[in-house]
């Protein structure tokens, strides 16, 4: 059995998503090359002002202290997690309208920022284990199955052929589990800096090699459904003091949000926005 990403879906969301891909035919060809392909590339996504300022925030905790800690994370890497508490700039990366148009069609209303990190290949690196985002914490739902969530990588230095560019499986969002990718079957995403890939969450991919000599910084903002736990503990890492600074949309995604209709995300029987100081 074949699933469309939107499969898991409601009628009103569906509905919605049909209006939507009338009235903006760019984000209809990018639904329909995620729904064949598991990925679209959306170039330009930042302007090279934007680029810098994010790189600039980015700077104070790229001080080569954050290595990763395993072969996931990629000893020859940085990560810096927790984003919204360090560079508030990634909450323009975040909301970016062209990436959440393709968030809102593919995940159920109230959806949440499951992770924002940033990835600074260092030459040396080498390949990360092939894996898909949407199956954390023993995840018991087999592949194929609807998309639980959705990724975005977005290139603050232009990914080349040589310098760790994230290598996709396409088409491998409708595989099942026990499909291992071929060699010939990967390919890697070639992007100019500013550029953002968006993929399904169970889209095959992984950090490629840096046989370069300059290290390749990205920052991956993962989307999940809204009754599903991210994977950072986001109102922990951004608590109400901090959530403060940002906007209504930014803070939702955070979790400062219920899941309507119903109360899924109350805290003592309250929508957890009145914790945020000032509100
Ligand atoms: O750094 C990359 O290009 C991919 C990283 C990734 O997929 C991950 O850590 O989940």
């Amino acid at each position: 059995m074949i699933f469309e990403p939107t499969a898991g879906l409601d009628k009103k969301s569906t509905a919605l998503t049909a209006a939507r891909r009338a009235a903006d035919p760019q984000l209809s060809a990018r639904l329909d090359e995620i729904a064949e392909r598991g990925f679209c590339i959306i170039k330009d996504a930042f302007s090279s002002e934007q680029v810098q300022l994010t790189k600039t925030q980015l700077a104070p905790w790229l001080q080569g202290k954050l290595m990763g800690r395993n072969n996931f994370e990629g000893e020859s890497s940085e990560r810096v997690y927790a984003l919204l508490a360090k560079a508030p700039v990634i909450a323009d990366m975040v909301t970016h309208p062209d990436v959440l148009a393709i968030v809102d069609a593919l995940l159920s209303p109230h959806y949440l920022l499951s992770a924002a990190l940033a990835i600074n290949v260092h030459p040396g690196e080498t390949s990360q284990p092939f894996h898909v985002d949407d199956n954390e914490g023993a995840m018991v739902l087999p592949k194929p199955r609807v998309a639980l969530g959705v990724s975005a990588i977005w290139a603050l230095d232009d990914f080349t052929t040589t310098n760790g560019a994230t290598e996709v499986v396409p088409g491998s969002h409708l595989w099942a589990d026990d499909r291992e990718p071929q060699q010939h079957e990967i390919e890697q995403v070639i992007m100019p800096a500013g550029s953002a890939l968006v993929f399904a969450g169970s889209l095959i991919h992984r950090g490629g090699a840096n046989v370069s000599a300059s290290s390749r910084l990205a920052v991956t903002p993962q989307y999940c459904m809204p009754w599903l736990r991210q994977i950072e503990n986001m109102v922990l890492a951004v608590p109400p003091s901090m959530a403060q600074q940002y906007s209504d949309r930014v803070r939702e995604l955070l979790g400062y949000s219920i899941v309507e209709p119903g109360f899924m995300g109350y805290v003592d029987g309250r929508h957890p926005r009145v914790l945020i100081p000032n509100d």
